[in-house]
């Protein structure tokens, strides 16, 4: 298979927890390379642009007001079956059930602080990579 990429993001309790570094010990572990890093703290435009798709929903402004409390990681990731080897890594959306050892089981504390997100199709991961990286900006 051709090399893919994917997009991760550490959300603000996993950077608040000071989790960088065994987080990305672990992505390193799967074989999958870093070839973007970025730290920034998410305005509400755009965190609403990110996640415009659950806009109405009931979950939305905790989700808003979560993603806007502190830093947050980006990368990109790239690798074979990058998306789906990120999304085994993560587990489950809810920490309560992700799968042992998954990030989400071992570093989130509930919905919606699970601690990672990562894309789940190679469309979103087009769309989110291009929302936070140039071109220039990624080292494949
Ligand atoms: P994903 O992050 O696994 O792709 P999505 O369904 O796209 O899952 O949801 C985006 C984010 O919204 C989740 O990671 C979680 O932080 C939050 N979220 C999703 N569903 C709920 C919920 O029912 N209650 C609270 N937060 C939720």
């Amino acid at each position: 298979m051709a090399l893919e990429r994917t997009f991760s993001m550490l959300k603000p309790d996993a950077v608040k927890a000071a989790h960088i570094g065994d987080i990305y010990q672990q992505i390193e572990a799967t074989g999958l390379k870093i070839v973007a890093v970025k730290m920034l703290q998410l305005s509400r435009e755009q965190a609403e642009g990110f996640y415009a798709e659950h806009h109405g929903k009931s979950f939305y402004e905790p989700l808003i007001a979560f993603m806007t409390e502190g830093p947050i990681m980006v990368q990109v990731l790239e690798g074979e079956h990058a998306i789906e080897t990120y999304r085994n890594l993560m587990g489950a959306t809810d920490p309560s059930q992700a799968a042992p050892n998954t990030l989400r089981a071992n570093y989130g504390s509930g919905m919606p602080a699970n601690a990672t997100h990562g894309s789940d199709s190679p469309e979103s991961a087009s769309r989110e990579i291009a929302f936070f990286f140039s071109d220039d900006e990624i080292c494949g």
